[in-house]
């Protein structure tokens, strides 16, 4: 099982997207596992993006994520981070495939609608920077038995 940091940017708050864009992963069959709405700091800002300081878009992005609250998610699942990079679709609105949520709901390659770890580390890294000890949750959801193959003893 991994866990992975979802970011619902200024933009899918805004625009009114929140809701079907959880259900992309609801819907997928990945759990929920934290949700928070914050604005985001300057600073947290900074520490999540430090990987593109220096960058041409740098001050763009940490002014357009600082500039209107977002909502922050954990979600689980078996390979959570790569199928939920796969849902999200390619970085620039502009080309992304159809039938991702960047592809379907968005044109813009800054304003791109959502954030997700590209990686077991980054997911690590930046669950710590957006939720406290005890902000996330560990539940059973007896449907799993019917999301996973559970033959072996475990999730396949
Ligand atoms: P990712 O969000 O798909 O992982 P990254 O390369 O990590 O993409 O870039 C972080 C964010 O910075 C993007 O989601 C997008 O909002 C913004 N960004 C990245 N590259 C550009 C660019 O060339 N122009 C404008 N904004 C960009
Ligand atoms: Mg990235």
């Amino acid at each position: 099982m991994e866990t992975t940091l979802i970011i619902l940017k200024p933009d899918a708050v805004q625009r009114g997207l929140m809701g079907r864009i959880i259900s992309r992963f609801e819907e997928k069959g990945l759990q929920i596992v934290g949700a928070k709405m914050t604005k985001i700091s300057q600073e947290l800002a900074a520490k999540h993006y430090k990987d593109h300081q220096g960058k041409p878009f740098y001050d763009g992005l940490v002014k357009f994520m600082t500039s209107s609250p977002v909502l922050v998610l954990a979600v689980r699942g078996v390979g959570a981070i790569t199928i939920s990079r796969n849902l999200m679709g390619a970085t620039f609105g502009s080309k992304a495939a159809a039938g991702t949520i960047r592809g379907d709901f968005g044109v813009s390659n800054s304003f791109n609608l959502i954030h997700g770890s590209d990686s077991p580390e980054a997911a690590e890294r930046e669950l710590g920077l957006f939720f406290a000890q005890g902000e996330v949750q560990s539940f059973d959801r007896p449907g799993d038995a019917w999301v996973y193959d559970m033959s072996g003893g475990k999730a396949e």
